[in-house]
């Protein structure tokens, strides 16, 4: 990949008024990224579709628990030191729910941090489907990209070269997508938010005493075909300087259709916990429309293999990658 983009600066153009003479100065300025090794899609797209054959990864069944253990090795298997955090949550319904935070992390004595994130789990409902409310959904997009996406980058942080300079964490929440029912009257008030269990408990309970990271990113929904990515409120509220960066690097590696330039809404999911909680900066990628919110396919059975499309997964695979090596 190339390692040098030219920036031209005009620095100033300046009229001399007196004599009427006119001289324009440009100077053109190299900005050094450091070198990055490939993003490779296809592989994105493979662990997204094991993830879809274990089936729904909803807790308390056979698919979250093998999908878990998965995880765990293939983990393990890319070199990362590999932590995890049991503890149990009462849903909305009052069932009781064993849920896993998995931490993996790279380089775990280097000192300064990026924190990299996504849900595995996934929605147990179609709520926003016609047929088959009450099925579990197969969450290709919703929980397998940003899963996919993430185990790619630890893949090519264990095999290609070069590698970064920073240390890395990945943090795979588990109970974030089980908020309640969009057709339902009575609201159980007994906690604030049902979404992003994991991820309100990995907040207030981290996985090592005192731990930080320079920054965040957390990518949700990132494979879905045509996608577009505004910079989401909370991300600008928490970490507006990141989300720009991000942006501009996504510009820079030529995925202006899919990081648009646009704020979108604020959206309740794992970063906000991360950002209120933990103190860590973090931006979140999500495909939330300003104009028509979710796609079509969200909380829906249309949420399956066939609206991945790797060319969104190049896009964020590629601009997060750069993003971790420039740091
Ligand atoms: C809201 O609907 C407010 N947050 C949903 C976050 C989410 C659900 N991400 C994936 N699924
Ligand atoms: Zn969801």
């Amino acid at each position: 990949m190339r390692n040098r983009i030219w920036l031209c600066l005009i620095l100033g153009t300046f009229l001399y008024a007196c004599g009427g003479r006119e001289r324009a100065e440009e100077t053109a300025v190299p900005i050094d990224y450091k070198d990055v090794p490939a993003f490779n899609a296809d592989s994105a797209y493979a662990f997204i579709q094991k993830q879809v054959d274990f089936g729904p990864r909803v807790p308390n069944t056979a698919g979250h628990e093998a999908t878990k253990n998965w995880l765990i090795e293939k983990l393990k298997g890319y070199k990362l030191e590999v932590q995890t955090q049991e503890f149990s949550e009462k849903t909305y319904d009052g069932q009781l729910w064993d849920l896993t935070n998995i931490i993996a992390s790279y380089k775990p004595d280097a000192k300064k941090r990026i924190l990299l994130a996504a849900h595995w789990d996934s929605r147990r409902i179609a709520d926003k489907d016609s047929e088959r409310l009450h099925e579990p959904i197969e969450g290709a997009n919703d929980g397998g990209s940003g899963v996919g996406v993430l185990l790619e980058i630890a893949r090519v942080l264990a095999y290609e070269n070069p590698k970064p300079d920073v240390g890395i964490d990945f943090i795979f929440f588990d109970g974030e997508d089980d908020g309640e029912p969009e057709h339902q009257d009575t609201r159980n008030r007994a906690r604030e938010y049902w979404w992003c269990l994991g991820s309100q408990y990995w907040s207030t309970n981290l996985h090592e005493r005192g731990y930080s990271a320079y920054f965040g990113i957390l990518v949700d929904m990132v494979g879905g075909r045509g996608a577009r990515f505004y910079k989401e409120g909370y991300s600008v509220r928490y970490a507006k300087n990141i989300v720009n960066k991000v942006w501009n690097y996504g510009h820079e590696l030529g995925h202006s259709d899919f990081f648009q330039m646009r704020e979108t809404a604020e959206l309740v999911d794992d970063h906000l916990f991360v950002n209120k909680n933990a103190g860590i900066p973090m931006i979140n990628i999500i495909e939330f429309s300003p104009d028509y919110g979710f796609g079509h396919y969200h909380h829906t059975h249309a949420d399956n293999m066939d609206m991945i499309d790797k060319r969104t997964l190049k896009a964020v695979g590629e601009t997060v990658l750069f993003t971790i090596y420039q740091e």
